[in-house]
């Protein structure tokens, strides 16, 4: 294997979504780094604008886009606008996502639909958008950014995990469904990561702190960082006979029963 031109990313256009901050922000600029162009969006101006900055700061020449990720009419005008103003999608990032905690009983129907909208309704209908330019150009990648709730449960998370376990079989089901084109589409299963989504988890003595890290050999806390290589490695083609799979970065969660109190 020729390693620099495997990892290489040059001449490929990748659209993160939700990729203002956060995990999407780092998962762009290692695919930047790799030699992608990048294209991201947001619901929101002023965060899509600080976010343009960021990437400006950052040395990256990102292009951003306001849509709503579960508006479909919205995601295929951006995907063809996408085409127009940069160039067509070869690396699909379905990153944006919500997460409510809420008690089962206690959360609302709408609450519930909400998240899987966000989570699970949106990476289909914005890998709906690319696939047929990814045929037509010979193959693409799509990573779907699942979630330690693709496999695991806990409280007041039912609508999340729901959503997080879909999004693990849509994987399986989009690499089944296209893999003869040439598409590759693979998971990434975050463990905790410190990210505004976890800041109510992290907080000063809140109990969850400490039970993640027992819960982690690593014995802390992820960073994006830690979710650069392998959102490279799935994009690249040094993974082009990976398909289906969701690579858990977690730092070892999921194969430990837990620190003895
Ligand atoms: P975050 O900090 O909450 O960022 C989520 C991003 O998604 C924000 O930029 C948000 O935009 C965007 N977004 C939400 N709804 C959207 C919509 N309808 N249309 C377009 N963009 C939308 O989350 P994160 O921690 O970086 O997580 C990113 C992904 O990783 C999520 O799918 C999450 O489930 C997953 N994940 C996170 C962890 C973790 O420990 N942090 C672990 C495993 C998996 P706004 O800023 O405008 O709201
Ligand atoms: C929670 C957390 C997790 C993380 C992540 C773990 O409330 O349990 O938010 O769901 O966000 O998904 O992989």
């Amino acid at each position: 294997m020729n390693f620099p031109t495997s990892f290489s990313l040059e001449g490929k256009t990748a659209l993160v979504t939700g990729a203002s901050y956060g995990i999407g922000f780092a998962i762009a600029s290692a695919l930047a780094g790799a030699g992608a162009k990048i294209v991201f969006n947001d619901i929101n101006e002023e965060f899509l604008a600080k976010g343009l900055q960021a990437y400006k700061e950052a040395g990256i020449d990102a292009h951003g886009y306001i849509c709503d990720v579960t508006d479909e009419e919205a995601v295929d005008a951006m995907v063809a606008q996408i085409a127009k103003d940069v160039a067509p999608v070869d690396i699909l990032v379905n990153n944006a996502g919500i997460i409510k905690r809420i008690p089962m009983t206690e959360m609302k129907a709408e609450e519930f639909r909400q998240v899987i909208d966000v989570d699970l309704n949106a990476p289909f209908i914005v890998s709906k958008a690319v696939i047929p330019g990814m045929i037509e150009r010979g193959g693409g990648k799509i990573i779907n950014i699942c979630s330690m709730m693709s496999e695991l449960g806990r409280e007041t998370v039912s609508a999340y995990a729901a959503a997080k376990g879909g999004l693990k079989m849509l994987t399986r089901n989009i690499a089944s469904e296209y893999g003869a084109h040439n598409i590759q589409c693979n998971g990434i299963g975050p463990g905790y990561i410190e990210t505004p989504q976890t800041a109510p988890l992290r907080e000063d003595g809140h109990p969850f702190n400490a039970f993640i890290l027992s819960k982690t050999p690593a014995n802390r806390w992820g960073t994006t960082g830690d979710l650069e290589g392998p959102a490279v490695f799935l994009a690249s083609s040094a993974s082009d006979f990976v398909n289906g799979h969701v690579l858990y970065v977690d730092g070892g969660i999921l194969a430990y029963i837990g620190k003895q109190p």
